[in-house]
């Protein structure tokens, strides 16, 4: 399919080290996605559903022990440790290289090798990369067929150049004893082993679009983001694009699909996806920042999805789709989660293939991270401009966390560099659906902690310098969304879900200088938030935009404490809005 001598000698390179029987190049076409379907369902590494009800749609199950990213056995191997600094594993690239080569020698004996091009972004776009994955799993492909742009179109763009993301990955035995991620960002390359679970090997997910991305961008002056890209058009017609980053378990995807209350959709106003998961962004010749959504797929979170969560989820994982560890119902052989609806199979195969009751069933019959891999094109609310290749002008940036009790439901940051402190201090409060103790505070700034592919103190600092080169005029305003709040008694404040819009409705409001706002130590804060037709008392909604200052004393002692470990590294502006900060708290 190329000539290209970067590429060839790159792959002859991991050819001789892995030892496929085989080799083949994905061309994209539709009849060879179609032989590797069959392929795969003849050796039963996929399973066919129902496709009346779930036209193109397959079904795959993981190894028990391979079910999600694993951060502690993800690296960041730069030349340095400095370089990776304190919160990514790092390992000196010389000597994991060592480890790795020793791993990957003959594992895809007997096996064979598919070479993947792939785009992240539209082909040709001034935005997107490119990169190449060899893996030696049907299911990799077939997921990167859906997430990315694939194939010969790819290889075209690529021609003769050299600049692409080289990637490798090997099933080997899923050992997790043996498994590792890894990112060598000065050589462009991942490197990922002994997994097969989607975040660990869709390499140009979160391991490119993010870790490398970041990386590129922080050389390149742009950004890789891990935010959903959403546009809100107002009745005129007129379409205004945010960007909003969130730590997991915070509704991400949901946000990107939102669906407006009733008397919102009646005046006309509408929402349109443009990603839900990673942006990249730059800024344009007028000085504006513009996003790309680099993905063409969702790679979502099936439990908890359903009609009335996110229709349009939902309604995107109806045809083309594949479904990873959620349970089967045999009498029909669709999909079933929970959450989707109340009425479990009773004939049904739970995620590990073990054959159930499900109405009488005690566990979780699909696994609470059990995913399904959905074109972007099927969502009903995909944004025109979805295959823009100029992207999209970004008018807001929301940061956001699951926070009990600190953070109001809106603030605005003072302007950029506070906004990027915001960001910076992001941080989330574990749930009982996760392992490990409920309310620990975990921070997590702009939702990057487990995706930074550089230190992140110099990631700081590359976010305000993005500032300073976009026009001042232009530039997105910086707010912080909490949709969390607790009372007294434990219950959420605020509904959520649809009814966020009317809080971006404020946030849009706030970049067209049209809403007041009151000032207070932390920002800007609503005079009020639209609250027609909801069930919510004036006590209710102030408790929801008040800052308790003794709250965010003992607050601010997390943040230092959080950014001592960076040391003399974290960049002046992002100490100097803790200083004023504390100041204005303590006034
Ligand atoms: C994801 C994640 O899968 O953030 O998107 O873990
Ligand atoms: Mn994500």
């Amino acid at each position: 399919m190329t000539n290209n001598k970067a590429v060839l000698n790159w792959l002859d390179e991991m050819a001789q080290m892995t030892t496929p029987d085989k080799i083949v190049w994905i061309d994209g076409s539709e009849e060879q996605l179609e032989a590797l379907r069959a392929e795969a369902v003849a050796s039963g590494e996929m399973i066919k559903l129902n496709q009346e009800k779930l036209p193109g749609c397959y079904y795959h199950r993981t190894a028990e022990n391979d079910v999600a990213r694993v951060e502690d056995r993800t690296f960041i191997c730069t030349p340095t440790k400095e370089e990776a600094g304190p919160i990514n594993n790092w390992m000196d690239p010389a000597e994991m290289y060592a480890k790795l080569r020793k791993l990957y020698t003959g594992s895809m004996k007997g096996r064979t090798m598919y070479v993947i091009p792939y785009s992240m972004g539209p082909v040709g776009s001034p935005f997107s990369k490119i990169g190449i994955e060899l893996t030696d799993s049907i299911y990799v492909v077939l997921n990167m067929a859906i997430m990315t742009r694939i194939g010969k179109p790819v290889m075209d763009q690529l021609g003769d150049d050299a600049d692409f993301v080289k990637c490798l990955h090997a099933k080997k035995d899923v050992d997790p004893e043996e498994r590792y991620i890894v990112q060598f960002p000065q050589d462009s390359t991942i490197w990922s082993i002994n997994s097969a679970y989607g975040g660990n090997v869709l390499l140009g997910k979160k391991c490119f679009a993010l870790r490398i991305a970041s990386y590129l961008g922080m050389k390149e002056g742009w950004m890789a983001e891990h935010m959903l890209i959403l546009g809100l058009e107002n009745p005129k017609g007129e379409v205004k694009y945010i960007c909003a980053a969130f730590p997991s378990a915070c509704g991400k995807t949901n946000l990107a699909m939102l669906i407006p209350p009733e008397y919102l959709k009646k005046k006309g106003y509408k929402v349109w996806t443009v990603g839900d998961d990673i942006a990249w962004l730059r800024i344009g010749p007028d000085g504006r920042l513009y996003a790309i959504n680099p993905e063409a797929g969702f790679f979502g979170v099936a439990p908890g999805t359903s009609e009335k969560t996110n229709f349009n989820a939902l309604a995107a994982t109806k045809k083309n789709t594949i479904f990873t560890n959620v349970a089967i119902n045999n009498d029909d052989n669709t999909v079933w989660w929970e959450g989707l609806d109340k009425n479990p199979p009773e004939n049904c195969t739970e995620w590990t293939g073990k054959h159930v009751n499900g109405k009488t069933y005690e566990g979780k019959l699909a696994h609470p991270n059990s995913r399904f891999t959905a074109p972007a094109v099927n969502c009903p609310c995909i944004s025109p401009e979805f295959e823009n290749p100029q992207g999209v002008p970004i008018s807001a940036i929301v940061f956001g966390g699951r926070r009990a009790k600190t953070a109001p439901l809106v603030y605005q940051a003072y302007d950029w560099q506070h906004g990027v402190f915001v960001g910076a201090t992001m941080a989330s409060e574990t749930t009982a659906a996760a392992t490990g103790a409920v309310g620990v505070v975990r921070r997590d700034p702009m939702a990057m902690k487990p995706f930074v592919g550089y230190n992140m103190a110099d990631y700081f600092g590359h976010w305000l310098e993005m500032g300073n080169k976009i026009d001042p005029a232009k530039a997105p305003k910086i707010f912080h969304v909490n949709w969390f709040r607790q009372d007294d008694e434990g219950n959420f404040m605020w509904p959520g879900f649809g009814d966020n819009m009317r809080v971006l409705l404020w946030i849009l409001d706030r970049c067209e200088g049209k809403a007041d706002a009151v000032e207070s130590a932390i920002g800007y804060l609503p005079e009020s938030i639209d609250t027609t037709d909801l069930d919510i008392n004036e006590a209710t909604l102030k408790e929801l935009l008040s800052v308790d200052k003794d709250v965010w004393k003992e607050e601010i002692k997390g943040q230092k404490e959080y950014f001592a470990q960076f040391g003399d590294r974290l960049p002046k502006g992002i100490k100097d809005e803790l200083d004023k900060l504390e100041a204005r708290l303590n006034k």
